[in-house]
């Protein structure tokens, strides 16, 4: 599934051409037993299962063995701290990192107290496993590492680097069922459809996300924009 999802896309060509390497390992490989065990009962009791931490472990010491070691190693969680945009770039600026995902069940605490250096969560929503999750991660840290998108000032202009969301995009028609484009993007004015654009960014961010606006690094036509709303 992750090898899947990894392997298509801007992520996928990246790694073909060698920008950047990602590794998939299976817990399953590290184990002793001839079941291959990952789980067993919560010490307690209580329902579910919990995996165990020896895989977690040896997985690691192998991983230190053939790549060296590991910058952060980072645990997939709805415990973790949310995983943002300033994550990203941390993440993106290191050499190697691991990405460690359980499945179903809880991780043995000690997974955490001897191997993590950074719980992440994608959002507050549960899912049955930290794959997705982790794909989620890596595409997200990918985009930043300098090479694996095409265009760097896509990356530059991306929503959260801004610390806004976007502005409304559109392409043809002119007018859809009575829609019309609206007309300062038609009118050719650079300089005209920049401070729009500006405008819509903020206004969104204002009604959609207001919280983003406490750490938003704005220009002087935003800061412009948002007292002009204020004051609406
Ligand atoms: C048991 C997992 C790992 C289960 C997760 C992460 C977030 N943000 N929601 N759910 C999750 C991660 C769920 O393995």
């Amino acid at each position: 599934m992750v090898k899947a999802m990894l392997g298509e896309g801007v992520l996928g060509r990246a790694v073909e051409r060698g920008v950047v390497t990602v590794g998939v390992h299976d817990l399953r490989d590290y184990t002793s037993d001839r079941h291959r065990t990952v789980d067993d009962v919560p010490y307690g009791g209580g329902p579910g299962m919990v995996l165990k931490a020896e895989p977690f472990v040896r997985a690691c010491e192998g991983i230190r063995r053939d790549h060296g070691e590991p910058a952060s190693v980072a645990l997939m969680s709805p415990q973790g701290r949310p995983f943002r945009h300033a994550e990203a770039v941390r993440f993106s600026q290191l050499r190697h990192m691991v990405l460690l995902c359980g499945r179903y069940e809880g991780v043995d605490e000690r997974v955490r107290d001897q191997l993590v250096t950074d719980e992440v969560s994608i959002g507050d929503y549960v899912l049955s496993g930290g794959e997705l999750a982790a794909a989620v991660v890596v595409e997200a840290v990918a985009r930043l590492v300098p090479g694996v998108v095409g265009d760097a000032e896509s990356v530059r202009q991306d929503s959260f680097a801004r610390g806004l969301l976007d502005y409304p995009d559109y392409t043809r028609p002119a007018s859809l069922d009575g829609h019309a484009v609206p007309e300062v993007l038609l009118s050719g004015h650079h300089g005209a459809i920049r401070t729009w654009r500006k405008r819509q960014a903020v206004r969104r961010t204002r009604e959609r996300r207001p919280e983003l606006l406490e750490h938003a690094v704005l220009d002087d036509e935003e800061r412009a924009a948002l007292s002009a709303l204020e004051n609406e």
